[in-house]
């Protein structure tokens, strides 16, 4: 398994096409300050143009996925932060990934943290797992899309409740609410999230990204419009397509070469 080391990330190939990322700032419990976002905007940028990517796997590790925002660096650089050029590419590079991203996610996802799982396509949290949006404990709230995105995930009397009272929920409050698709054991979240990966892997990396974009658009249009978008989707022109069907036919293995 090939493995990398930035300041803030260890990332890793536990297999083909799958390729993992995971916040490396133990100390303070994954806290996203800038030089960390920065880092994970480059590496998925990287991601973004290899074609030995087709699945990315986001964590961080037992004790968070995230606290949030570095609230250490707030005095430093004050709410202008919240709009600095390289800190709004970082967040705009994990929201533009184009390829399927999977949060593993153990111990706190706060604030930020809450945030960027929101970013993520598929969310497998372990059983201790605990998601909160207590920006308001310091009179502050989401500043990274969390008022947005979290009502259209679990609904707005849910969003209301975690962003007024700051209480976190847990793994299976978050499974019922829609925002976790499964949840496991602590010491088996990253294996599951793998597993899922390598399965995504296996078909054609245009279809699973278009299938991300075509859902995406729900954040963004009313029906009518994304469902014609929908049809305007050639997929049915690429050779992947043709393989695919050939593959069904002759009854074996597709091979997807991604065009
Ligand atoms: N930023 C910076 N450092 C942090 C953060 C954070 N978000 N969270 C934890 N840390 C640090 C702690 O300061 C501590 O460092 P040290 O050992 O040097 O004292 C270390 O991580 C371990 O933390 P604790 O000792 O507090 O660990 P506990 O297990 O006792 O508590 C908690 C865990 C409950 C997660 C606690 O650390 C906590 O409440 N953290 C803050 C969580 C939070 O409020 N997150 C939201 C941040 S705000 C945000 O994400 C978006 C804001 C956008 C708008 C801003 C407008 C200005």
């Amino acid at each position: 398994m090939e493995k990398k080391s930035r300041k803030h990330l260890i990332i890793e190939t536990p297999s083909p096409y799958v390729m993992t990322i995971r916040l490396n700032r133990s100390k303070a419990l994954n806290a996203l300050n800038k030089a960390l976002l920065i880092e994970l905007a480059d590496t998925l940028r990287g991601a973004e143009s290899s074609n030995e990517v087709r699945c990315v796997v986001l964590t961080g590790d037992e004790r968070a996925f995230s606290a949030g925002a570095d609230i250490k660096e707030m005095p430093e650089y004050g709410i202008p932060m919240w709009g600095e050029k390289d800190r709004l590419l970082s967040w705009r590079a994990v929201e533009k990934f184009s390829k399927p991203l999977i949060a593993a996610v153990n111990g706190w996802a706060l604030g930020g943290g809450c945030e960027l799982v929101t970013l993520c396509d598929i969310v497998i949290a372990g059983k201790g797992a605990r998601f909160g949006s207590p920006e308001v404990k310091i009179a502050a709230f989401s500043g990274d899309g969390g008022t947005q995105r979290i009502p259209r995930i679990i609904g707005r009397p849910r969003a209301m409740y975690m962003q007024l009272t700051g209480e976190p929920i847990d793994a299976e409050t978050a499974r019922d609410w829609g925002l976790v698709v499964e949840v496991t054991p602590d010491d088996k979240t990253v294996k599951r999230a793998i597993e899922i990966a390598e399965i995504i892997a296996k078909w054609s990396p245009v279809a699973t990204r278009m299938i991300k974009e075509e859902i995406r658009m729900n954040d963004k249009m009313p029906l009518d419009e994304s469902l014609s978008l929908e049809r305007k989707l050639l997929l049915w022109q690429t050779e992947d397509h043709d393989e695919g069907i050939a593959a069904f036919v002759e009854k074996r293995e597709p091979k997807f070469k991604g065009r």
